[in-house]
């Protein structure tokens, strides 16, 4: 080896002096740059060091079992803040695991982001078979409201305060960010890498509805003998509270909260048209919509529900529609009044407008929802103050209602098909944005996601009431619960399968029917795993005690509620969507 090395520098002095950034680094300056301080995510291949670097930033970083639930955290963080929640997950397997959230966040428009790291492009292209190979960014389109993805250190800035404005800005949903592997690695000058961020001015921009469509709206609702008006997930998003329940105040109507509109206004309220809502609804003759489509949650604001003769027959009703959206209006039936513009603006140039006065609707009407409503409100109490044994859904609920309204700070998550239902109807919500869910899919497994995110955002106690199929999608989950100390108390709903646990086998076969589990199993003994509370409660009194020390404590806690398993319907409320309801 005689040769001898040249007398070259092998390092640029230059470069060597000066600072160097990576990709890796840009991704959590820019997140941090604009304000997120929270990552809902699960590590591997190329996303490790993200994670570990970000907490080294001071970022908080989730980790969850499975993406899915990382995933539905970050959407509903992005409910309750407004700003995207972040979820982090590798290539190929853990972006699909994502993809279900991201799509979650889309049609329940929740702002939110998935990250996710992938295979080298120059390989995927070639379809050579790289390690977790996938077209992601491909795969993310159609699901997402936009999809980017970054090659160079140098557009991370730009990468990042693209997907929030796409996440936030007009009706909201969910973006993916698709970050190659290699960028991650990629060192660039660390000023000329700083100047390359961009702090998001504006993010979500006030849209202000033009005045004539917000007169046209007024018009028709004073023209009303019996306006409704329905208030949707959109309206708690948009954080208008006191404006909204001053709309409502002044204007004296009765109001429908859907389901996570819920204690915008309490659920106590004179107003509220919630226990006579199979009366308002075909009675009506105009209905205001703020921030809730006529999707089928709304049986497409047509058929019997609404007056119609049959299936799919107008009832009669005008509509004025408030959204951000402008495609929205008409998407069901005719909208006569649309106002497109963010709720606050449109509330309050409506508050503006009805300054100088606004006449009651006529006292018949009020009177005829309030006679409805009271009858109703007596038949509940009655099926409440029941005690039968074993518990049934009513009688477990009657004390989750106690609970709520001793705790009205606490969130609220809830899923199942019963175990939602008869919670929806029965636990009266009195603050906004308290009540979480299943959403517009009705999608099973959201429950343990939302548990941690609410904990974490809020800091508040979260309460959640879970059929037990409904559990079972993310129960992994009290791990994560348990290893953050969260002050989570997860009630299951106990009736031991999907919908009631007394399907029988029809061949006489072995296996048990398709919607039957484990007869009698003890939930509560997973949360003991990993050092929680379990309890496990066959009367009300037990139920009671269990979710009081829970609040007490704060300790992540378990109640397997031991419910009556013929008490449940089948689907629930939408028994009448099942293909042979229909044909009937
Ligand atoms: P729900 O299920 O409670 O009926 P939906 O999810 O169907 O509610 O409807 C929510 C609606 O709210 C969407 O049409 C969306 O465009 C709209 N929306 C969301 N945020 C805002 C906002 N800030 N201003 C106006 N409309 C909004
Ligand atoms: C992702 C279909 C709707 S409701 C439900 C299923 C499986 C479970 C109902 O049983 P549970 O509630 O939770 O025990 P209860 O009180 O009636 O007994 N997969 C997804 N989403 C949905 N909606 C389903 C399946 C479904
Ligand atoms: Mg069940």
């Amino acid at each position: 080896m005689g040769t001898v090395e040249p007398q070259v520098a092998t390092t640029n002095t230059t470069d060597a002096q000066s600072q160097v950034t990576d990709g890796f680094q840009l991704v959590i300056d820019a997140l941090k740059l604009n304000g997120v301080d929270t990552i809902y995510g699960l590590p591997g291949i190329p996303i490790t060091d993200l994670t570990r670097r970000a907490q080294a930033a001071g970022l908080r970083v989730l980790s969850f079992r499975h993406e899915q639930n990382a995933g539905y955290a970050a959407s509903i963080a992005g409910f309750l803040t407004q700003k995207p929640g972040i979820c982090l997950t590798v290539s190929a397997p853990g972006f699909l695991n994502g993809l279900n959230a991201l799509a979650h966040a889309t049609v329940n428009c929740f702002p939110m982001i998935l990250i996710s790291g992938s295979s080298e492009r120059e390989i995927v292209d070639l379809q050579q078979g790289d390690y977790e190979e996938m077209d992601q960014l491909a795969i993310a389109k159609p699901v997402a409201k936009a999809a980017f993805r970054v090659l160079q250190a140098e557009d991370i800035g730009v990468g990042i305060a693209r997907a929030i404005r796409a996440a936030v800005s007009g009706r909201p949903g969910g973006v993916y960010l698709d970050l190659p592997a290699k960028l991650f690695a990629q060192s660039i000058d660390a000023e000329a890498g700083r100047k390359t961020l961009i702090k998001v001015v504006d993010a979500a921009p006030r849209q202000l509805p033009a005045p004539d469509a917000v007169k046209r709206a007024l018009d028709l609702l004073k023209s009303a003998k019996k306006p409704l008006i329905v208030l949707g997930k959109g309206a708690a998003y948009a954080q208008a509270d006191a404006d909204i329940r001053s709309l409502i105040e002044k204007t004296g109507i009765p109001y429908l909260p859907m389901s996570m509109a819920k204690g915008l206004l309490p659920d106590t309220h004179e107003q509220c048209a919630s226990a006579a809502r199979s009366f308002v609804l075909p009675e009506a003759d105009v209905v205001m919509l703020i921030g809730a489509r006529l999707n089928w949650l709304l049986s497409h604001g047509k058929g019997k529900t609404w007056g119609g003769r049959a299936h799919k027959d107008w009832g009669g009703q005008k509509f004025v529609q408030v959204d951000i959206s402008p495609q929205e209006a008409d998407s069901n039936v005719r909208i006569d009044a649309p106002v497109v513009g963010d709720i606050g603006s449109c509330i309050s140039s409506f508050l503006n407008e009805i300054k100088s006065g606004w006449a009651k609707p006529p006292t018949e009407w009020l009177n005829a929802v309030n006679d409805k409503k009271t009858t109703n409100v007596a038949k509940m109490a009655e099926t409440l103050a029941k005690n039968p044994l074993p518990m049934n859904f009513h009688s477990a609920l009657n004390v989750v209602r106690d609970i709520v309204k001793a705790h009205p700070d606490a969130m609220l998550v809830n899923e199942g098909a019963n175990a939602l239902d008869f919670t929806r109807s029965i636990v009266d919500m009195y603050k906004p944005r308290k009540r979480i869910d299943v959403g517009t899919w009705g999608i099973m497994g959201v429950g343990m996601g939302y548990c941690v995110a609410a904990a974490v955002v809020t800091k508040q106690q979260v309460i959640a009431v879970e059929g037990d199929s409904a559990f079972g999608f993310s129960g992994m989950e009290v791990e994560t619960i348990c290893r953050y100390n969260l002050p989570v108390c997860i009630v299951i709903m106990n009736n031991n399968g999907v919908y009631k646990g007394t399907d029988v086998n029809p061949t006489g076969g072995p296996d048990v029917a398709p919607t039957v589990f484990v007869k009698g199993a003890r939930y509560d003994k997973l949360i003991e795993a990993f050092g929680g509370v379990g309890v496990n409660a066959t009367t009300p009194a037990e139920l009671r005690k269990g979710m009081e020390d829970a609040i007490r404590s704060r300790k992540p806690t378990l109640i397997n509620a031991v419910i009556d398993e013929t008490a449940g319907t089948e689907s629930g409320r939408i028994t009448s969507l099942n293909p042979t309801a229909k044909k009937k």
